[in-house]
């Protein structure tokens, strides 16, 4: 059978400051993702890193008295202390810094080059240092200190004027749609589709890649008075990481083109216009995918030091605990769509969804089980027409995640799990073991294996969203690790009669309001 290889990526971040919650947010998407597909069967090669030239890094590193070396150090040691604090499952973490990264960035330039997309000229132009990206007049507006301000992103714009390498994405224009055209799944949602034909059809200009005025990024070849603009810098990190130049490298040979870059909305320009262009202009492949993820904003406002709203992700965690993070993120709105955090929101999820729902079924189950039957599962006999419905709906459940996941629909996934969830507490309610108990115990060690089968189901479901909790759960059941894929969510894997089930600990635990604030 031919290998089944996906690749996935998020942006990597800038280091001019600490994580935040909307860096968790887009690589903990990544990672659901990454999991679900590893445990689907594929090789998975999963990306993120940090990125660390440019001015805006130079200028935080100036403004804090260190060296940008000093400060890239630091700051992408916290981005890699957040991947285990989060429990991100990622194989790989690029620095730009890195010589397997710079060695790769000058290559693609060359090639560039060689393909006669690059000249020299002079820039004269806007500049957005926060955005590390050009602007045209029309793009721009005045606040009411009358400061100049690009728009939508409201970062302050500085008038630059230097010797500059041009990309000529002017001549791309009709290669980019055509490719957009042929390829129409490559920018999602499609909002963002939208945005980026009419960017690209009101006509492109070429663009300034490289800079003279400061020197902390990674030279131009043969002219090292130039860094390369730390865009087509940043983007190359998605090859150099698997080896490029070198398009014989094993990593490449498997990965690349790659099935998804997952990014936030803001950034989809570079990620759909500019790094297509430079990719083809080199003779390699475009990616498949970019999906952009909706910007997050907490309780109604943008997330800002100034506003005093920042939730940092150890606070996230002491809160939510990681299991709950995680889940909390992904279900707050449709996947895609802008979103606002709020704690009153979070708590609620976690208490309906995690405590209430998927929680108490798992409790009730498993403890009737240890009460009333010795810890025992019974043979599931005698199958009523109810009893199979349910089981039917929890081994369904995986094509109907795959499909919402494979379209990045992470929230409609989440609703096929959660129906089940509904479905198997609508009959532990209907069946009512309790009571049988005393009226037909035979009937009662039925029901009970019922929802024991379809806990083992949600537990190896919910594996890629909530890794610790659904182990505990697994464990609960006695699944052995070797029987954890999707291939196992089959009657074929059935939890056997006979299993014997130790007194179980909650495994989602209720928040009082109290603990929490
Ligand atoms: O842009 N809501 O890095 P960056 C949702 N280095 N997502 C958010 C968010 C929020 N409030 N805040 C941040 C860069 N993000 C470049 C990328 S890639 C070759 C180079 C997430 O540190 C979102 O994914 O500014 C966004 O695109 C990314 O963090 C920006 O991180």
């Amino acid at each position: 059978m031919e290998d089944k290889n996906f690749y996935i990526t998020t942006p990597i971040y800038y280091v001019n400051g600490d994580p935040h919650m909307g860096h968790v947010y887009t690589t903990i998407a990544s990672d659901v993702l990454a999991r679900f597909k590893r445990l689907d069967g594929y090789n998975v090669h999963f990306l993120t890193g940090t990125d660390e030239h440019g001015l805006k890094v130079y200028q935080a590193a100036r403004d804090k008295d260190m060296t940008a070396q000093e400060l890239t150090d630091q700051c992408s040691q916290k981005f890699r202390d957040l991947g285990k604090m989060f429990n991100f499952s990622n194989d790989d973490f690029i620095r730009t810094t890195e010589d397997r990264h710079k060695k790769g960035a000058q290559a693609l330039w060359k090639k560039l080059e060689e393909a006669g997309d690059i000249y020299l000229d002079k820039y004269a132009g806007w500049y957005a240092v926060r955005d590390e990206a050009y602007y045209n007049e029309d793009e721009l507006y005045e606040d009411e200190q009358g400061v100049k301000r690009a728009c939508p992103t409201g970062a302050e714009v500085k008038w630059v004027e230097e010797e500059s390498y041009f990309f000529k994405l002017s001549e791309w224009q009709d290669r980019l749609l055509e490719f957009y055209e042929k390829n129409p799944d490559f920018i999602q949602p499609q909002s963002r589709k939208n945005e980026i034909l009419s960017f690209v059809k009101s006509g492109l200009k070429d663009l300034s890649i490289s800079r003279t005025t400061f020197d902390w990024g990674i030279h131009v070849p043969g002219h090292e008075s130039h860094v390369m603009y730390v865009w087509i810098d940043a983007l190359t990190n998605y090859i150099t990481a698997l080896g490029y130049p070198d398009e014989k490298a094993p990593l490449f040979e498997k990965f690349w083109p790659a099935d998804i870059h997952m990014v936030g909305k803001e950034i989809t320009r570079f990620h759909c216009v500019y790094w297509p262009a430079f990719l083809m202009s080199a003779g390699v492949q475009p990616p498949k995918k970019v999906f952009a993820n909706g910007w997050m904003t907490v309780e109604g406002e943008k997330m800002s030091k100034s506003v005093g709203n920042v939730i940092t992700p150890e606070t996230l965690i002491e809160r939510y605990g990681l299991d709950g993070s995680r889940f909390v993120l992904l279900r707050i709105a449709p996947f895609g769509n802008d979103c606002d955090f709020s704690h009153e929101h979070a708590v609620n999820m976690i208490n309906s969804d995690l405590a209430n729902g998927l929680g108490n079924l798992a409790q009730r189950t498993l403890s009737m089980i240890v009460k009333n039957c010795d810890g025992i599962v019974s043979a599931r006999n005698a199958l009523t027409s109810e009893d199979k419905d349910l089981l039917d709906e929890a081994y369904q459940m995986l094509e109907g995640v795959r499909v919402e996941f494979d379209a990045v629909r992470l929230h409609k996934g989440f609703e096929v799990i959660w129906k089940v969830v509904s479905a198997a507490n609508g009959y532990i309610d209907a069946q009512a073991p309790w009571t049988l108990k005393k009226t037909d115990p035979e009937r009662m060690g039925v029901v009970l294996s019922v929802l024991a089968e379809v806990i083992r189901c949600l537990g190896l479901i919910i594996q890629p969203i909530m890794p610790d909790s659904s182990e505990k759960l697994l464990d609960q059941l006695e699944i052995p690790q070797n029987e954890r894929n999707f291939m196992h969510l089959s009657p074929e894997y059935a939890l056997k009669a006979g299993t014997t089930i130790s007194q179980p600990q909650g495994v989602f635990p209720r928040i009082v309001e109290e603990d929490a604030a």
